[in-house]
């Protein structure tokens, strides 16, 4: 992953130059982790780079934004042009794009007062995040408890939120595997550092929810949809260490990391260690969807004018 090939990103209402965009170390994000973001991806496709899901995520930024109570300067209709910009001024193809809203500097004090919030939208190529192994990944359960929704709320995407999943991702890649499950304040299944995590047992496929402290994911939400268009019963409920271990096929879903197949839990092959016919199947369904091959989920595609397409038009 590298930063390379971004020249422009939009901060703060203009489009600049990469370089200059640059905050105060005494900004109150610094400090305290006072901020909210969303991860997004643009897809090639038959119509042109196209953001997959851009008003579900930008209206996850604001419902992120709200239970922090942090005032958002612009619109939506702002943000989304901010982001086909972006997108458009570097002339990707496919990337991956980071909104990000903070507080900026102007007092230190846990409460914000007088910060600014600051909003940036800067995208990049970014490779898949768990790789792109055709059977998936070896993962460990973390020792670290999924902060409880009673103690931060989980469905909101905040910059401080993520140290608890650097500390269960870090240890995860001290312990030689590639990503962490966390459990629950209660002992159920949360998710990956990153991810949401779905089962496949007998045909079914099951997945938790807000309940396990879960960030609400968007690629969970299609992955629902399309398993069900798929012909497969989907159950959402809490889910036992025993429930994955049990499983025929375990899989992450995420914006970064797509879909995953988990092929191993702490050395234990779930299924055959390799990855199932469920998970194949709603893997190529996704990615079929989301590069515009399959008009069914169109919908789902905000197509960025490229300047190229603008010349035509
Ligand atoms: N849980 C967590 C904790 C999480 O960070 C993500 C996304 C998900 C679930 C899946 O959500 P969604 O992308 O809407 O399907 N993680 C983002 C950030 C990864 C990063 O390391 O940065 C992502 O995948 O973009």
């Amino acid at each position: 992953m590298s930063f390379d090939q971004s020249q422009w990103l939009w901060m703060n209402g203009e489009v600049i130059r990469w370089q200059d965009a640059t905050v105060h170390v005494s900004s109150h994000a610094l400090h305290y982790g006072t901020g909210v973001f969303e991860g997004m991806r643009c897809y090639k496709t038959p119509k042109g780079p196209a953001v997959f899901r851009l008003a579900e995520h930008i209206d996850r930024l604001f419902a992120s934004a709200a239970v922090y109570e942090m005032p958002i300067p612009y619109s939506r209709d702002d943000l989304h042009a901010a982001v086909h910009e972006t997108v458009q001024r570097n002339g990707f193809e496919s990337c991956y794009i980071r909104p990000v809203c903070f507080y900026g500097s102007s007092v230190l004090s846990v409460h914000p007062r007088s910060c600014p919030v600051e909003v940036a939208v800067f995208a990049w190529p970014w490779g898949k995040y768990l790789g792109d192994a055709e059977d998936g990944v070896r993962v460990t359960v973390s020792k670290w408890i999924r902060l409880h929704s009673s103690m931060l709320p989980t469905t909101a995407k905040a910059c401080g939120q993520y140290l608890n999943s650097l500390l269960a991702n870090r240890e995860a890649a001290a312990k030689g595997f590639d990503e962490a499950i966390l459990l629950d304040a209660e002992g159920f299944i949360s998710e990956g550092s990153g991810e949401n995590l779905f089962i496949v047992r007998d045909g079914r496929v099951v997945t938790n929810d807000e309940d396990s402290s879960i960030l609400l994911g968007i690629t969970r939400d299609a992955v629902i949809t399309i398993a069900r268009d798929l012909g497969y019963e989907v159950d959402i409920r809490k889910l036992e260490i025993g429930d994955l271990l049990g499983a025929d096929e375990a899989f992450f879903t995420g914006t970064a990391t797509e879909v995953m197949p988990i092929r191993e839990v702490d050395g234990q092959l779930i299924g055959n260690g390799l990855q199932g016919p469920v998970t194949r199947g709603i893997r190529q369904a996704f990615s079929a969807a989301a590069t515009g091959e399959n008009p069914r989920y169109d919908d789902w595609l905000s197509v960025v004018m490229t300047a190229e397409a603008e010349v035509l038009t």
